[in-house]
């Protein structure tokens, strides 16, 4: 805009969506004059706007101030108060606002989740050494500040160490601080416990930030930890056995995953250590504990290899149930 002469006025109609302090800023040139003007609201004067000549009318200049806004529709007014100077634009830039704007992307989420680290279980007497690895995952863009950790062990157990990736945690491993946690990236804690019985227990870890959450649906999480296969342990004499390993993967992945299995495992759990001492003990026990589990063996790692095999398997079995049941009858009728 040129020609611009003393007592001319511009007038802006523009909605200010959130109220506060703003930067606003003029580009503007003169040959020799100096540059004069009220930027206003209503009869308000925001900014008294004086600039010297810029030496050229094509010569531009950006000259700002700090002005304060109400949120809203509202007609913003330039009126000159010297002449022969031009504007070229202006622009008004929040600088901090009473609120954020309504679907603002600032908010950050956090999520936490829990895995058992390699050598998740190790049987130790009547119990076991457990480890296990919690990660607070930031999956927004934005920072999360002073994330804080907080675990919950079961009754009964004690820390043997906690290593976090950063920050540092309390001596009982209850709390950890881990500082702040940037956009897309994450933090661990290891946790390393003894556990003094060996049933599976149930572990927790939630997280906070001092930085506003689009959601804390994702910021607590549990896992159930421990376990052994007493009857199977007695048998093949080792836990780290490789049949074992499969039957663990087994109850971890299949059985839990339904409710009558989880009462099963519970069952299991409850009432098979006696028998599992007493089949340790006697040799002809283990050998035939081991005969019979062997088909259980192959149907739970039949299970987890694939679904093909599972459905041939299951035909294979009903197919000798009902010959045997044949036989058993056709015997009887003899
Ligand atoms: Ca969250």
């Amino acid at each position: 805009m040129g020609w611009i002469e003393e007592g001319d006025w511009m007038e802006y109609t523009v909605n200010i969506p959130t109220g506060g302090t703003y930067m606003v800023s003029f580009r503007v040139a003169s040959l020799d004059q100096k540059i004069n003007f009220a930027f206003m609201r209503g009869n308000t004067t925001l900014a008294d706007i004086r600039f010297d000549s810029t030496r050229n009318f094509q010569h531009w200049r950006t000259v700002s101030n700090t002005i304060e806004l109400g949120a809203g529709t509202q007609t913003l007014r330039i009126q000159a108060n010297a002449r022969q100077w031009n504007i070229n634009w202006f622009e008004l830039e929040l600088l901090s606002g009473e609120m954020d704007p309504p679907g603002s992307a600032i908010d950050t989420d956090l999520s936490v989740s829990m895995q058992g680290d390699s050598g998740q279980w190790e049987e130790n007497g009547t119990g076991g050494r457990l480890a296990y690895i919690v990660t607070v995952s930031n999956v927004s863009s934005t920072d999360a500040g002073n994330v804080e950790l907080e675990n919950t062990f079961p009754d009964g157990v004690s820390l043997v160490s906690i290593t976090p990736s950063a920050g540092s945690c309390s001596s009982d491993g209850l709390v950890c601080n881990l500082g702040d946690v940037g956009p897309f990236s994450h933090a661990t804690v290891r946790i390393v416990l003894s556990q003094p019985s060996p049933e599976a227990k149930t572990y927790l870890a939630s997280v906070s930030t001092t930085t506003d959450e689009s959601s804390l649906n994702n910021n607590q999480t549990s896992a159930d930890f421990g376990g052994n296969c007493f009857i199977a342990t007695a048998a093949f004499g080792s836990y780290s056995h490789e049949y074992l390993f499969i039957l663990r993967s087994f109850r971890d992945n299949i059985l839990m995953s339904f409710d009558w299995g989880r009462q099963f495992v519970d069952l299991y759990y409850s009432s098979s250590p006696p028998l599992a001492d007493w089949v340790a003990k006697h040799d002809i026990a283990k050998a035939t504990t081991q005969l019979l589990l062997l088909p259980l063996i192959a149907i739970a790692w039949l299970l987890q290899t694939g679904w093909f095999f599972s459905a041939v398997l299951a035909a294979l079995l009903i197919a000798g149930i009902v010959i045997v049941f044949r036989r058993y009858t056709m015997a009887k009728a003899l």
